[in-house]
């Protein structure tokens, strides 16, 4: 049975735990924790955080956003690489230990951009867009906004900056090949540890930021990242906002279809946007590139059973910085759109 989880929070204490009881959720996923350990995480404290949770009645169902500080140097194929996984697999271990399913992670040593934030959502609500052509005025203006959970304490994720310049020469083939490094070290410890390791697409999906190729950013590209190892502990992390950025409906129902039919869908991100690459802009479900009712109906067809959830929201009024009220709107209109497909 599909299922609603809240996430999306770097730390989770009681009045977190509180909302998802009150929104009538029995799981929660954490984004970055700040958890001790220096190039890993420790046991103690993910244990530590499955037992706050357990506590409340609540399940941790996963735990995304390994930092990028941990994983760097295999990104860019750099020496120091293989210690580098050495203390991925260590926080594999920790996490299959203390009973957390599902480590998400991406393949973006450059993170996630956005060229603006306004309040050009629905009624005034503030959303955040990207456009390609925006890219190096932003970056000149120093208003470019690059998603760093890992460097800040803030809910908010964006931290402005004059965009990352990377001179490494790294070419698509060799990001590639990076990737093929990182998951046939991974995927075996995966499976010994009970974890599976989830990968996110690109955000945005376009060729290259920064001077620096981007690989995950077509329905192809993840259903070839997902043929790289035989392990049914490699899946994909499916963000439905990243994919309807490559392509809308139709990118999104054949992720779904392709992937949903080899059993890759680790859990799904649903959130849309309203146009796809070059130039998009993120909105309220409902007024985006799909219509959600198809897009559960297809999940729901293509045999996943796992958890959705939401990822970023529009800033509405008075919101905390947490976007209490729009999530609660978000995990509303999923937990119909489940019930509505299950009562098709
Ligand atoms: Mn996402």
């Amino acid at each position: 049975m599909m299922r609603v989880v809240l996430g999306q929070t770097q730390d989770i204490d009681n009045e977190f735990l509180s909302f998802a009881k009150q929104l009538g959720l029995h799981g929660v996923q954490v984004n970055t924790p700040r958890l001790p350990g220096d190039g890993s995480w420790e046991y103690g404290g993910i244990a530590e955080l499955v037992e706050k949770c357990a506590s409340q009645g609540l399940e941790l169902e996963a735990i995304e956003g390994l930092p990028i500080r941990f994983y760097d140097k295999v990104m860019r194929g750099l020496p120091g690489r293989d210690e580098q996984i050495a203390n991925v697999a260590k926080t594999i271990r920790n996490l299959g230990r203390a009973g957390v399913r599902y480590l998400g992670y991406h393949f973006m040593p450059l993170s996630v951009w956005r060229t603006g934030n306004l309040p050009s959502g629905r009624g005034g609500a503030y959303v955040t867009s990207f456009d390609a052509g925006q890219v190096a005025v932003a970056a000149r203006n120093g208003t470019l906004l690059i998603s760093r959970r890992d460097l800040t304490s803030e809910h908010d994720s964006f931290v402005k900056g004059e965009g990352l310049r990377d001179g490494s020469g790294c070419r698509a083939e060799d990001l590639w090949e990076n990737y093929r490094y990182f998951a046939t070290a991974l995927a075996p410890v995966a499976e010994q540890a009970g974890v599976i390791c989830a990968l996110h697409p690109d955000d945005p999906p376009v060729n290259e930021l920064g001077g620096f190729p981007r690989i995950i950013n077509t329905p192809p590209a993840l259903d070839r990242a997902m043929s790289i190892v035989d392990s049914p502990c490699w899946q994909v992390l499916l963000c439905l906002g990243s994919v309807s950025e490559m392509g809308g409906e139709d990118a999104v129902l054949e992720s779904i279809r392709v992937l949903g039919g080899r059993n890759k869908i680790a859990y799904v991100h649903f959130r849309d946007v309203k146009g796809t690459v070059p130039s998009f802009k993120e909105c309220f479900l409902g007024e985006g590139n799909f219509n959600p009712m198809r897009v559960m109906a297809a999940l729901q067809d293509a045999g996943f059973d796992g958890f959705v959830m939401d990822d970023h929201v529009p800033a509405v009024i008075n919101d905390t910085s947490y976007h209490h009220r729009a999530r609660a709107y978000a995990v509303g209109y999923l937990q119909g759109l489940i019930a509505g497909t299950e009562s098709r």
